[in-house]
């Protein structure tokens, strides 16, 4: 059965240009609820936990270099079908394929820069959301 909640973070570009009401505005129109926000910063060693699972991959370095950039808004959202539906909402990786509509579409700059994450399980869903929130900050 699908889970319902996912867990996303806006990305340094993105909350350096003052999108954190324009993606968050598109995130509850779309039908989630925010569980839990905040603001903070990874540090480089931070954000290579957060992507261990890409340690291998050739653009590893310059993502947590990215990551680490900046604040970033990390929130759990709460929606029926969580982590497939935002995946939709948030369109493709490489914004040259972000459908009509996304968030991508509208906010990334690049493959590197696509401005917002989106959790690929209900598993990983869980273990991001406890990366950056207790469980007394979660409503
Ligand atoms: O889940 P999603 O963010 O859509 O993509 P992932 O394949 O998990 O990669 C994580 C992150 O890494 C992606 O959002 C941008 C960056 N990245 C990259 O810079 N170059 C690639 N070829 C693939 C991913
Ligand atoms: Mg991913």
């Amino acid at each position: 059965m699908a889970g319902n909640r996912t867990f996303t973070m806006i990305k340094p570009h993105a909350v350096a240009d003052n999108h954190i009401g324009g993606i968050t505005a598109m995130i509850e129109a779309a039908g989630f609820r925010i569980v839990a926000m905040k603001k903070t910063q990874l540090s480089a060693a931070q954000a290579g936990k957060f992507y261990e699972v890409h340690k291998e991959r050739p653009f590893y370095g310059e993502l947590c270099e990215m990551m680490s950039s900046g604040p970033i808004v990390p929130m759990i959202l709460e929606k029926d079908n969580a982590v497939a539906d935002f995946r939709a909402l948030i369109g493709a990786t490489n914004p040259a394929n972000a459908e009509e509509g996304t968030i991508r579409k509208k906010y990334a700059k690049s493959m590197g820069e696509n401005a917002i994450h989106g959790s690929d399980s209900d598993e990983n869903a869980a273990i991001e959301g406890a990366f950056f929130f207790a469980s007394i900050e979660q409503y």
